[in-house]
């Protein structure tokens, strides 16, 4: 284990790295663990596009068939969901009716579309009027582009299951370039309208401020992302896993972590969950891993496992959204074996190795002793200070400078609807 420790405290930046180099990456990297970040996530689409059905199951633990009981969503249906200890999505279920539609790009302009991280809009590829839709999107992307420049966009094209699996290639390829043609037009709808507009956004500067445009300016483009959805497959977490993975604080630090475990304990692929939503956090996967011709095995392991923690909850009488299970493990015969178990508190892992029962015994093992590399997952790291007086005494130890929940705790209610 001690050339795992070694691998793993160099990409962590952990305290007895001593090397010139290594200490400003070092410096970095620990200043990065130590941010709690916030994002408000706007979910907007017409009204009965799925929205609230999608939030339900992924965070809420709801079965697809009982999103048929949810009733539409009047006005904002505001929620804090806690992603991994150090990121909180302020997420905006707006209501799609027209009604609110209109408030929101009227009397509630700046509120709704201020500070906006991300928005999700949904299309229902089963409505019947789509120009209408059309119409109502550019707005919305307007009003966002107006106060919130910086935000990615997602563009969700639901409900792909009402159309014949034959038709559904053609169907989406239609909508996604009708989608990026009115997103090209709703921008240019803001430039137009500028400089006024840009009057009322940060003024140069500030952090995050990329300072007035010029009318040729491209920096309006906006980087769309689309997917094809349904809350009866995989391809909701598909989405949702891109969508997440942009926001997930310190990426590069467990990307880097998770190689260096990969690579110690011969792994084909590493999956890391977070624990209530099963969406994947990361992924490592070795270079003969990268041969797996199943492109959607991401999303479908996290379709799998949320399937199975439903099932015990069935079958235990436990509530869904306790923890169900602290491991899984799966021996495939002479192809592979694969383990999930409970990693940190906010997350589970998943390894696939080659076969070998002793292969896998010590990879169940070197896992479990990783855990402590992985604590920035569950909340900030303490700062030097305090970490310094843990390790005095100890002489730098795994667990020595992150401090599990050190300063997370109430939320501000950020922007609560009024
Ligand atoms: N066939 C199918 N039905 C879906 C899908 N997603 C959601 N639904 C159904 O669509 C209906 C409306 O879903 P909601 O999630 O309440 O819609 P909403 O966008 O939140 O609507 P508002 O709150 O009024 O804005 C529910 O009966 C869902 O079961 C899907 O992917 N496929
Ligand atoms: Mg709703």
């Amino acid at each position: 284990m001690s050339d795992l420790e070694t691998t793993m405290g160099a990409a962590a930046g952990a305290p007895h790295d001593n090397s010139g180099g290594h200490a400003s990456a070092a410096a970095a990297a620990q200043a990065q663990l130590k941010k709690v970040k916030k994002q408000k996530v706007l979910l907007m689409g017409k009204s009965g596009s799925g929205k609230s059905s999608m939030r339900s199951i992924i965070f809420s633990n709801y079965l697809a068939r009982d999103t048929r009981r949810l009733g539409a969503t009047i006005d904002i249906d505001l929620s804090h969901v806690k992603f991994l200890g150090n990121l909180t999505l302020n997420l905006w279920d707006c209501g799609g009716q027209e009604a609110f539609m209109e408030n929101y790009l009227s009397q509630q302009r700046a509120h709704v579309f201020s500070n906006v991280g991300v928005l999700i809009y949904v299309f229902d590829i089963e409505s019947r009027d789509v120009d209408r839709d059309l119409a109502t999107y550019v707005n919305i992307l307007s009003a966002l582009v107006q106060y919130s420049r910086e935000a990615q966009v997602f563009v969700l094209i639901h409900k792909m299951d009402l159309i014949q699996p034959q038709m559904r290639e053609e169907v989406y390829n239609q909508r996604v370039s009708l989608v990026r043609k009115k997103t090209k037009e709703a921008v240019a709808i803001v430039r137009k309208q500028k400089p006024e507009l840009l009057q009322q956004q940060q003024p140069p500067g500030t952090p995050g401020s990329t300072g007035p445009l010029s009318p040729s300016s491209s920096e309006l483009d906006i980087d769309l992302q689309v997917f094809a959805t349904s809350i009866w497959d995989q391809s909701l977490y598909k989405a949702w896993a891109s969508i997440i993975h942009d926001l997930v604080p310190n990426l590069a630090v467990i990307e880097t972590q998770l190689a260096s475990l990969g690579v110690a304990i011969d792994a084909d692929e590493i999956l890391l969950f977070e624990r209530t939503s099963f969406l994947v956090v990361s992924k490592w996967t070795s270079r003969e891993g990268e041969n797996n011709p199943y492109g959607d095995r991401f999303e479908r392991m996290s379709n799998i496992l949320k399937s199975w923690k439903h099932t015990c909850s069935k079958f235990t009488g436990t509530p869904r959204n306790a923890e169900q299970f602290s491991d899984f493990e799966y021996k495939m015969g002479p192809s592979f074996s694969l383990f999930v178990m409970k990693f940190t508190t906010n997350t589970y892992i998943l390894v696939c190795i080659p076969p070998g029962e002793a292969r896998f015994n010590s990879a169940k093992l070197n896992v479990a002793a990783a855990r402590s590399w992985f604590k920035f997952l569950d909340g900030p790291v303490v700062p030097p200070s305090a970490s310094s007086q843990m390790l005095a005494g100890g002489g730098g130890g795994a667990m020595g400078s992150y401090g599990g929940y050190g300063g997370y705790g109430a939320e501000t209610g950020y922007g609560a609807p009024e």
